[in-house]
């Protein structure tokens, strides 16, 4: 009989859920970038070994919600930790556990879900000592499963959250084939990548008012080539002249490094056409936060 779980993996802000989803996957399916707010729907990252499948759910990170798109995003974190076999709530080592950490940490406590408590960026750290001392503070405080420390970036640690997440599967028939490794549609992995590479080529505000919508994605008859045209869409005018950059080299640059990416992930050539767009305010405008995906209803 096959076994099957699925676990949501949550924490804050940064602390590096979706480097943590990429490891365990073994590709990059998840954006990741050193800005705050990278994530900002549930991804979903399969791995199927000998009869076990595990279903990661990566979240956006837990931080305090200013814009009605932050308000969609928190509410997709609320949803995917109910109705859940179990957390993996990842803590970065070297920051203070903050507000919104403890609440859902109360949250999670008192909801009989377990908890696999992961200490990421072990790497960051040399006194050994002070992660033996944080792992202590917290598995005072709460209820774990158990404590892993790790270095998601590094992969190291990675092989025992998976021993630990397969002794939560329980018999069940697979919800996926054993090969697949995400279920985001082509589209939308699509735009990830272009908008990562946005976040991690741009500064300060930019970055967290793009949202970036494909347009077309279509295979040329009789030829290994994927035309995409996307649509990267900004806050201001200022904005879009930063993101086309001086003779259009921002823009050119984000492109190369995304098509790098996209021929990397889907193994075809292509052919990648980016446009930018202002929608002022848009991340609290409601019409347009759901016409981009965003929506969690
Ligand atoms: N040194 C170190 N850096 C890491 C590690 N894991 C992640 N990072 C870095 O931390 C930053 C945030 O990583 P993400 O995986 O995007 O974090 P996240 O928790 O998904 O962030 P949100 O999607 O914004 O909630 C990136 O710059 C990563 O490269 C690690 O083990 N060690
Ligand atoms: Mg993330």
């Amino acid at each position: 009989m096959t076994k099957t779980v699925f676990i949501t993996i949550a924490g804050k802000t940064n602390a590096g859920k979706s480097t943590l989803l990429n490891s365990i996957i073994g590709e990059k399916i998840a954006s990741v970038s050193s800005k705050p707010q990278t994530t900002r729907t549930r991804i979903t990252g399969i791995l199927t070994q000998d009869d076990t499948q595990l279903i990661f759910i990566d979240t956006p990170g837990l931080h305090k919600a200013k814009t009605k798109l932050s308000k969609h995003m928190m509410n997709v974190v609320k949803e995917s930790v109910t109705d859940i076999d179990a957390i993996i709530f990842v803590v970065d080592c070297l920051k203070r556990i903050n507000e919104q950490e403890t609440e859902m940490l109360e949250m999670l406590d008192k909801s009989k879900i377990p908890v696999i408590l992961v200490l990421n960026k072990i790497d960051k750290i040399d006194d050994k000592a002070e992660i033996a001392k944080l792992i202590s503070e917290l598995a005072e405080k709460y209820n774990f499963k158990s404590v892993i420390p790790i270095s998601a970036k590094n992969k190291d640690g990675i092989d025992i959250v998976i021993e630990e997440a397969k002794k939560l599967a329980m018999e069940s028939p697979l919800f996926f084939p054993a090969d697949m490794i995400t279920d985001q549609p082509e589209k939308v992995i699509a735009s990830e990548i272009i908008r990562e590479k946005l976040l991690n080529l741009l500064n300060d505000e930019v970055p967290h008012g793009i949202a970036v919508a494909i347009e077309r994605m279509d295979e040329r008859k009789n030829k290994d080539l994927l035309d995409i045209s996307a649509v990267i869409y900004c806050e201001r005018d200022s904005h879009k002249g930063i993101i086309i950059g001086k003779n259009g080299s921002m823009l050119k640059e984000v492109g190369t490094k995304a098509r790098m990416s996209l021929e990397d992930f889907f193994q075809i050539k292509i052919n990648l056409k980016l446009w930018v767009k202002v929608k002022e305010n848009w991340r609290n405008r409601e019409s347009i936060i759901r016409s981009l995906g965003f929506s969690d209803k």
